[in-house]
């Protein structure tokens, strides 16, 4: 792979995480006043997530939706110390492991040794907001990436 190409590993938001505490009232605002449709929710039991993927515009990035299902999730915590709103930047990247390597060698703590399942089949890994400006920035390899890596 050309220089050029790794320095360009982020190909895209896929989309921009939203804590909520009350989903419901959540969709009903999205849907209602900003007129988005969902187009994918899961429950995603690792992360202790309900979650909606709202896409913005003809296959623009999504605004993800994301309600605790539990106490220990890392969105009760987010929504417990500092109430609902944006949570993390989702980028896209075409392999999630060689991703993670070149942030970790620039210096970048990343949450996970190895990826972790994402929505829809994708696989993600995120960094310690601390390393990145305050900002939890997750990297996914979306599932078609992933399905035609070889
Ligand atoms: C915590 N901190 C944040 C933050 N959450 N800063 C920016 N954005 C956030 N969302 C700050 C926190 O205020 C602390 O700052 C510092 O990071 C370390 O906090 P901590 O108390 O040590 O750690 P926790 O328990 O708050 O956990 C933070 C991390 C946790 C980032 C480690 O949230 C985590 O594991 N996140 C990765 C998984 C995740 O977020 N899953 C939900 C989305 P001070 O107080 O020291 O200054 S799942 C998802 O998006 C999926 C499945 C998908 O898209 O496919
Ligand atoms: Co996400």
């Amino acid at each position: 792979m050309p220089e050029e190409a790794i320095a360009g590993f982020v190909l895209g938001i896929d989309h921009i995480g939203v804590a909520v505490s009350d989903f419901e009232a959540a969709m009903a605002l999205h849907q209602g006043a900003f007129g988005f449709a969902s187009a994918h929710e899961e429950v995603n039991d690792e992360q202790g997530v309900r979650e909606a993927m709202l896409p913005i515009g003809d296959g623009g990035p999504s605004i993800q939706l994301l309600a605790a299902t539990r106490d220990d999730s890392p969105v009760a915590k987010f929504v417990a110390r500092n109430g609902p709103g944006v949570h993390h930047i989702a980028y896209t990247v075409a392999d999630v492991v060689a991703a993670s390597a070149r942030l970790r060698e620039a210096g970048v703590r990343m949450l996970y040794d190895e990826p972790r399942l994402g929505t829809a089949g994708s696989r993600v890994n995120f960094t310690h907001p601390k390393d990145t400006g305050g900002v939890l920035i997750e990297i996914v390899q979306p599932v078609q990436q992933a399905e035609g890596a070889t």
